[in-house]
């Protein structure tokens, strides 16, 4: 199954998703990844996420055979560079930095990648990846030499998310990078909702499960955890509940 038919048939519906965020940099104990796999199996996870804007270790492939040999939830790469590249997996979120001016991660990487990624069978997800102010200075922020749009500036985070579907951008993620301190404010995630058509995807700094019901409530269609569960794996549970009530209340709308 797609994973993007999977986001555009439950946006249409209005159902949402969940994905887990896995940075291959902090999944060396093998142990807390199995808790966490299996914790997201017995959740009805919808995806795994793996990757980071600074991945040190040569982890990538391995917690992709650990999650695809213990549960079919699908594995979606979120590369930070062109080196990111796991054949194994299942997608791949093919991310242009559009709320950056640096080329690389406009086009140069993804130059790099494409004839790489044409070997594989993963999915290719062409997103708008708009990163937005957190309050402090993030990984993705320093690591992609690029300003994030400021948190009030909701029109600009909009055409920027507009111009992205323009280009045939097939989803857009708005990320406040991961361990934010202020998560994406419900009214910049109505705002930027608005403006497209495409699946949107929210993360950076949900670390309760008030945020996520914030987050979906505005018009997230899928939200990104990661961090939180690093030191909270329960939260998990809490928010695949609110998730799984909200799906249940469209299907019971029908
Ligand atoms: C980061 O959106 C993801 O790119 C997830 O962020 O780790 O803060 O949950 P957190």
């Amino acid at each position: 199954m797609s994973v993007l038919k999977t986001l555009r048939d439950r946006h249409a519906l209005g159902k949402k998703s969940i994905a887990v965020l896995v940075d291959p940099d902090k999944a060396e104990d093998p142990a807390r990844l199995m808790q966490l796999v299996n914790l997201a199996s017995e959740n009805c996870i919808d995806f795994f996420f793996v990757g980071g804007s600074l991945v040190t270790t040569s982890n990538l492939a391995e917690v992709v055979k650990v999650i695809k040999e213990n549960v079919t939830i699908p594995v979606v790469l979120f590369p930070g560079n062109s080196m990111q590249v796991e054949p194994t997996a299942d997608a791949l979120l093919f991310l242009s930095l559009i709320s950056g001016r640096n080329p690389e991660l406009l086009i140069g990487q993804h130059v790099v990648a494409a004839p790489i990624i044409r070997n594989t069978k993963l999915e290719v997800i062409p997103t708008g990846y708009i990163l937005i102010n957190s309050g402090r200075i993030t990984s993705v922020a320093y690591i992609s030499n690029t300003m994030p749009i400021p948190d009030d500036k909701y029109s600009l985070a909009a055409c920027t998310a507009l111009a992205g579907e323009m280009l045939g951008l097939q989803s857009i993620y708005l990320d406040a990078g991961s361990g934010a301190e202020k998560e994406i404010s419900a009214k910049m995630i109505a705002t930027v909702r608005k403006s497209v058509s495409v699946p949107l995807i929210v993360g950076g700094g949900i670390n309760t499960s008030q945020k996520a019901f914030n987050a979906l409530e505005a018009g997230a269609d899928m939200i990104v955890i990661g961090n939180a569960l690093e030191k909270n794996p329960n939260l998990l549970i809490e928010i695949s509940d609110k998730v799984y009530e909200w799906n249940e209340s469209i299907e019971a709308g029908k």
